[in-house]
């Protein structure tokens, strides 16, 4: 059954947070690290004080913490762990709660460790550009922070204004350089880790060849915070390029993005960084919402961004130049727009990179982040559309619910979108509803997992399991996986503390909403 009608039962075997729990952290850490409701013995009035850290994303999953811990140090960590592990206190680790499938935040009363008062640059090496850093940096800044020494950081995604390096490792973030840098299983070199004891593990290496056993590192990316809490990342910053070309093209077809990418892959090859898509309806709604307009004259139904990044500003004009006259000549994009300047090229991102927030506004939205083979990749959008139609909660005229309110007797669909990172086989499947309801939800799913697992695809491609996918894990793992992944966790937190009833296909359960 899909989680929206499993509740869970807050596991009794953890503590319930007291005073003294409180008046414990408060021998070593500063006051203001310590946001606590008054009945135990913080400054709190209200614990809606802390909605902030109990509600995502996308206020879809909110929890009831009553207790925020803001460490400045590995040490604090290390300490607030061990504290919590002896007295079985379960723990959240929140970065810059960003996180879209219900991981960052408590389900109960778990209390939350935020990342975000450990943001210092630890060191960077300028001719190797291996940037090693606190986990509560956020990535924006890393960024500015290599821009500044002719470098950039290998990964780079929408919510990069709030989101930690410690989320984006702890998700394993995909993001739009992925085409260019890969996996940051790739470009992490090194992490300090906090375990549930308060071991801290040193295995903050900056060495890009390393064949000495077993990767610990590896398993703590994209572990979301349910193995122990990422202090410390070491990663390579790749040159920083200093020619960028943006342009975003118009198709007729998902058979044409398909045959766009090829080409483009084949003709802009070691100087392509970029290669995006969205659908006709994503446009639409990011335009209104932000009072854009499109670069193109016409509609169309699908877009594409590409982005060139190189060392030669001419040498990448001209192959860029060439291959969109030999898209158009081929008639494989029907129309393309090439930004004139940098106020243009952030234009044209932000049309794609304000896609989410702009569908947010617009209603609650369901969100599926799968990894399908390129050639099916669309299909489960109109499919998806056909089968809410038949349930009654949608209709293709997009006249008929657009504007429903939460408020609506009714629940209906508004909205079945697609769009993503087409060079890595990642759909964002995104459905906009005029509130989260089980009846959506039933519709959705499990005949959404059920369709990726038929075709040997991923649940999660980029933005993990949390609290979402739990219960789905073995649509994209064999039991021997999931078994495997259950000793992992016991051997690194065998009382369970580390972000409990997420990740893991959970055993207590009940059956009421
Ligand atoms: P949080 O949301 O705070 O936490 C995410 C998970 O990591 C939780 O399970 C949490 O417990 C754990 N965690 C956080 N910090 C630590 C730590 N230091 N140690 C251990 N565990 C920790 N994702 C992509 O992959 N590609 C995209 O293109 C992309 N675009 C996005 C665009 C928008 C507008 C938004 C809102 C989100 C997007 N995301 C994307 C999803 C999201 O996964 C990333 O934003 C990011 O990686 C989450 O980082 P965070 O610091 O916000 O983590
Ligand atoms: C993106 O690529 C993000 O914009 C978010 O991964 C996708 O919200 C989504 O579904
Ligand atoms: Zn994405």
């Amino acid at each position: 059954r899909s989680y929206a009608d499993i509740a869970i039962e807050r596991n009794p075997q953890f503590k319930k947070i007291t005073k003294q729990d409180i008046d414990h952290f408060k021998t070593f850490l500063e006051p203001q690290s310590i946001l606590a409701t008054t009945d135990i013995g913080g400054t709190i009035d209200e614990a809606k004080e802390l909605d902030g850290y109990n509600t995502d994303w996308l206020g879809k999953y909110k929890g009831r913490s009553q207790v925020v811990l803001r460490p400045k140090s590995t040490q604090q960590v290390s300490k607030i762990l061990k504290y919590c592990n002896d007295q079985k206190i379960a723990v959240v680790p929140q970065g810059g709660n960003t996180g879209l499938v219900g991981g960052g935040v408590p389900v109960f009363d778990e209390v939350i460790v935020s990342l975000g008062s450990m943001n210092n640059i630890r060191d960077f090496n300028e001719t190797s550009g291996i940037l090693v850093c606190d986990s509560g940096c956020i990535l924006e800044e890393l960024d500015k922070f290599a821009a500044g020494h002719g470098f950039s950081m290998p990964l780079d995604l929408g919510a990069k204004g709030s989101c930690h390096i410690g989320g984006n490792v702890s998700t394993n973030a995909g993001g739009i350089r992925f085409i260019r840098y890969g996996s940051l299983h790739g470009s992490v070199l090194g992490l300090e880790v906090v375990l549930p004891d308060g071991t801290i593990v040193d295995n903050l290496g900056t060495l890009p060849k390393d064949s000495t056993g077993y990767d610990l590192k590896q398993l703590f990316i994209g572990a979301e915070g349910t193995l122990g809490i990422v202090t410390g990342v070491s990663i390579v910053t790749p040159p920083r390029p200093n020619s960028v070309n943006v342009a975003v093209l118009g198709v007729s077809s998902y058979d044409a993005v398909q045959k766009a990418f090829r080409k483009v892959r084949r003709d802009l090859a070691e100087v392509l960084s970029a290669f995006e898509f969205w659908d006709t309806r994503c446009m639409q709604i990011v335009l209104d919402h932000n009072n854009l307009r499109s670069p193109l004259e016409e509609e169309h139904p699908f877009y594409i961004l590409i982005e060139t990044s190189g060392s030669k500003k001419d040498h990448d004009d001209e192959k860029l130049a060439e291959c969109l006259e030999s898209l158009l000549e081929n008639e494989i994009i029907d129309d393309g727009a090439l930004a004139q300047d940098e106020t243009q090229v952030s234009k044209m991102w932000s049309m794609r990179e304000g896609i989410p927030e702009s569908l947010g506004k617009w209603g609650p939205t369901y969100k599926y982040d799968i990894s399908i083979p390129i050639g099916v990749l669309y299909d489960i959008v109109p499919e998806m559309a056909n089968r809410l139609e038949q349930a009654g909660l949608y209709s293709k005229d997009p006249k008929t619910y657009e504007s429903a309110s939460k408020d609506d007797p009714n629940v209906v669909v508004k909205g079945v979108l697609g769009y993503g990172h087409i060079g890595d086989g990642n759909l964002h499947l995104n459905v906009v509803a005029n509130r989260f309801d089980k009846k959506v939800t039933d519709v959705l799913e499990p005949y959404v997992y059920e369709w990726v697992a038929s075709h040997k695809g991923s649940i999660s491609a980029e933005h993990g399991l949390g609290l979402m996918k739990a219960p789905h894990l073995h649509y994209s793992k064999s039991k021997v996986i999931v078994d495997w992944m259950v000793r992992i966790k016991n051997a690194f937190d065998p009382n369970g503390i580390m972000n409990p009833y997420k990740f893991l296909p959970r055993t207590t359960t009940s059956s009421s909403n």
